[in-house]
């Protein structure tokens, strides 16, 4: 399969996350994306074709058009008010109780659009984020244009990103505006399987109320576990949406055998449901080693993973999300591609 990827990534670089009462460097570096990217070139997997260009049509498809504006110009806005300082970032929230209005300040509309303090802007944010968009388009229409497969390999990822809110390392929601892209190019249905450790409450929630785009997930408990305020079992879709959405949360500790049986369940509801489409949202962060994640899949996992897939014969494209145990991201990423080309 081909992967789609532009070096643009690496102008989102630089900035700090909250870690243990600490200001430490973002676990989701440009290192994760070449750590691939490497390992797709020492395997021969495929060929690596640069996104075009595509409209911001696709992207207020699913995102509001205040929130798009707001990380385009977040950056200008921040050095004009601060002079400069190493990154912007929110510390202050509409929470309840208090007014849920964008104010002109760059400190109140950092909070407005963020759910938490893991989306750092820097210079280069905002182009890195664009193209990342456009890695995940470019795969869409590959598939639109004949492909059974693609591997958009986007960085920062997208799954936290909701319609006019970031967090979680996330901007734009790139796994939804494919999926998005998708049906608007006439699939009847599109599935999204979200792998990642950490529940897709971006994806979920854009989708929620509709029954043309499934949504299941795998992920760490949120009663434990990043994001904490969704990604619950009993979430399941509301009005038109109903029965469309579906949370598998697990324990920390899970490893292949209890993995490997909610796969089977989220790939027995999307068989059900008869995807045209399936966009699967990647993270790797369910690997043993990740530095802040607590499932327990091992490398060869990854490839089961990718067969399991395959099974569904299905149109697929990955969507790159989290991993973060980067000395092993590229073996374990491309071992899910490799599975699933085996098997296809
Ligand atoms: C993004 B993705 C460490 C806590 C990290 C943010 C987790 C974001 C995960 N200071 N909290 O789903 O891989
Ligand atoms: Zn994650």
């Amino acid at each position: 399969m081909k992967i789609i990827y532009s070096e643009d990534h690496k102008l989102h670089h630089g900035a700090k996350e909250l870690n243990r009462g600490e200001m430490v460097p973002l676990f989701e570096t440009p290192s994760r994306a070449e750590m691939i990217v490497k390992r797709l070139k020492d395997t021969g997997f495929g060929e690596i074709v640069a996104p075009r260009r595509f409209g911001d049509a696709a992207i207020h498809a699913v995102h509001a058009k205040d929130y798009v504006q707001f990380l385009e110009s977040a950056w200008s806005e921040w050095v004009e008010e601060e002079g400069d300082g190493q990154f912007a970032i929110a510390w202050v929230f509409p929470c309840r109780g208090l007014r849920q209005t964008a104010p002109e300040s760059i400190h109140g509309k950092l909070g407005y659009y963020a759910f938490d303090v893991a989306i750092p802007i820097v210079e280069g944010t905002w182009q890195a984020v664009r193209t990342a968009a456009d890695v995940a388009l470019t795969g869409y229409d590959l598939l639109n244009g004949g492909e059974q497969a693609a591997f958009s390999l986007c960085r920062p990822p997208g799954h936290h990103a909701m319609r006019d809110l970031g967090g979680g390392y996330c901007y734009l929601n790139n796994a939804a505006i494919a999926a998005q892209a998708l049906r608007d190019a006439g699939a009847r249905g599109v599935a999204v399987l979200d792998l990642d450790y950490h529940h897709g409450n971006g994806t979920q929630g854009i989708f929620y109320t509709r029954c043309d785009v499934l949504f299941v997930s795998l992920h760490g408990d949120p009663r434990s576990e990043f994001p904490y305020y969704l990604g619950y079992f009993d979430e399941t879709g509301e009005g038109a949406g109903q029965g469309f959405n579906l949370n598998l949360p697990m324990p920390a500790g899970t490893a292949w055998e209890h993995y490997s049986a909610a796969l089977n369940t989220a790939l027995v509801r999307i068989r059900e449901f008869g995807p045209d489409a399936l966009v699967v949202s990647l993270g790797v962060d369910t690997f043993k080693d990740d530095p802040i994640s607590l499932f327990r899949l091992e490398n060869d996992d990854y490839l089961r993973m990718g067969e399991a897939i395959a099974g569904l014969n299905t149109p697929t494209l990955f969507v790159m999300e989290g991993g973060y145990a980067v000395e092993e991201i590229g073996v374990n990423a491309v071992n899910v591609l490799t599975g699933f080309e085996q098997k296809a």
